[in-house]
């Protein structure tokens, strides 16, 4: 039994609860949850309610209503736990239960917008089921990929008996070397003037979470711009690092491209000092990038307001097939002397998801600042995860070190986006000769990178899933990386069929 209303308070008894309004009371099995949610112009008070003439905190009225609920919510049973109870944000919540775990108040937390997706195709037992959901890259056969590069890189580690010490707190210097070099160009003048702040981190995900801390200590109050739409876990990223953030338009549903106008809108309307949220290259979910002369345009607006652009470069390789064209929106920022912070991931171009290996850069004016922002960024690691994981680390150094594997790597990079850039062209020529609409469904090819933003609307994926066996994340996006040639065709019926027969 839930509910929200005073019916359910007092069908328990006598219990007095003066705001039955703005309490969620719960009793399943051995258990009675409620939570008190106080009015928004109450939160925040210390003296949130009236209890006969007292005015009491918010803490001890719901303690004191909760103990009225007690005996009703077990008539006849002893009540052997003594009441949880937890504050989150402005809800407090109370649970009493039967001989039951001190967790008890714990609630479910609601599955990951991208990772659940992968969990909800494994429990699928169809034979036809196929998962787009993730962005990881399968082969033709849909299986997933190791790198000849990675496993020579791996051979070539195994075979000189390295050891397994840990690492300094900011990673592996050939590591460190490597990749700042591969973001900015060897001869990158910035590196040459030790101007590049490099700390390996856990991946993209784990080198966006130390930038948004040390957003959150060194720039406490500013704002973290983010495009609307983005990937599934920037929110979360800042919201974790108690970093306040607000979106920027981005996409434009009807031409299916960029709002460069909105863009540099809700750019320019931001308070002067904040911090601009640009996917490198590749942009995900969209699919859609700003062009070079627009980059220059957004460029001139952040330095003319004195914010400061913060890449997540995820894709570097897989926009274009070439790793430099990719970074070009990041070296034109450089080139220009603006400082940045740009966080690297080696999960899609290297494959690497699992080693979790990526990098968070601060290019700055000095390398005075340089040295201070590299130990700052050390000192937020070492009590989140101390230092990071060996193994990525040294395949990155191995084949970005080495200019025979190195020149592989860049082959089957090309290789993985040219077999994306068929599927997706063969996936556009299966919906335009099914579809006898006449509907352009040209936006598939316009669209670059792994990903194809479908329009498709949170009921038509769930058609997509429930009907199709077809697993996509709920903004419509599908991942082309997880196509393959021989299976265009059933997605594009079971496109389709939601678009047309699903609102
Ligand atoms: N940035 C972007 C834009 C991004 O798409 C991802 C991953 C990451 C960072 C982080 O990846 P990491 O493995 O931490 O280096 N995106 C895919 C996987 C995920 O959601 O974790 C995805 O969008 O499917």
């Amino acid at each position: 039994m839930a509910a929200t209303s005073s019916s359910a308070v007092s069908a328990l008894g006598s219990a007095a609860v003066r705001w039955t309004s703005r309490c969620i009371f719960a009793l399943a099995d051995n258990r009675c949850t409620w939570t008190f949610v106080p009015q928004r112009q109450l939160s925040g008070l210390t003296s949130a309610g009236v209890s006969g003439q007292k005015v009491v905190s918010t803490t001890s009225f719901v303690k004191r209503q909760f103990s009225g609920l007690r005996g009703a919510a077990f008539p006849g049973q002893k009540v052997v736990s003594t009441p949880l109870f937890v504050k989150s944000n402005s809800r407090t919540t109370m649970t009493l239960a039967a001989g039951v775990s001190k967790f008890e108040a714990v609630t479910m937390a609601p599955p990951d917008p991208i990772l659940g997706v992968s969990e909800a195709f494994r429990a699928d037992t169809s034979d036809a089921k196929l998962n787009l959901g993730v962005g990881a890259y399968r082969t033709e056969e849909l299986q997933p990929l190791v790198l000849n590069v990675v496993k020579k890189a791996e051979k070539k580690m195994l075979e000189s008996g390295e050891n397994k010490e840990y690492l300094p707190i900011e990673g592996l210097a050939a590591f460190n070397k490597a990749t700042a070099e591969l973001l900015l160009g060897a001869d990158s003048p910035a590196i040459k003037e030790g101007r590049v702040a490099t700390v390996q981190g856990l991946s993209g995900t784990g080198s966006l979470r130390l930038g948004a801390a040390f957003i959150q200590r060194y720039f406490p109050g500013a704002k973290v711009l983010i495009s609307s739409p983005t990937w599934g876990n920037h929110k979360n990223i800042f919201n974790d690092a108690g970093v306040p953030w607000s979106e920027y338009r981005y996409f434009e549903p009807k031409t299916v491209g960029l709002d460069f106008e909105g863009m540099m809108a809700d750019i320019k309307d931001a308070p002067s000092g904040s911090f601009i949220l640009l996917h490198g290259c590749a942009h995900n979910p969209t699919g859609i990038d700003p062009t070079p002369e627009q980059w220059e345009k957004i460029a001139d607006l952040i330095e003319e307001k004195g914010h400061m652009a913060f890449f997540d470069v995820a894709y570097q390789g897989f926009a274009s097939g070439s790793l430099d064209q990719d970074a070009d929106s990041v070296r034109l920022f450089v080139k220009r002397g603006l400082e940045i912070l740009v966080a690297q991931s080696y999960s899609k171009n290297l494959g690497l998801y699992a080693e979790r290996i990526g990098a968070i850069n601060a290019v700055v004016h000095s390398s005075d600042v340089a040295v201070r922002v590299k130990s700052q960024l050390k000192r937020l690691a070492r009590p989140m995860y101390s230092n990071p994981p060996v193994h990525g680390a040294k395949i990155v150094a191995n084949v970005v070190g080495d200019a025979a594997l190195f020149d592989e790597w860049r082959a089957e990079m090309e290789m993985m986006a040219g077999r994306i850039k068929t599927v997706r062209q063969r996936l556009y020529d299966d919906l335009s000769t099914k579809d006898k609409s006449g509907k352009d469904w040209s936006f598939v090819l316009k669209q670059i990178g792994m990903f194809s933003f479908t329009g498709l609307n949170r009921a038509q994926s769930d058609n997509m899933s429930d009907k199709w066996h077809v697993y996509m994340t709920k903004d419509g996006r599908i991942s082309l990386a997880g196509l393959s040639l021989a299976k265009c065709s059933y997605l594009a019926d079971a496109i389709i069929d939601s678009y047309y027969n699903v609102q």
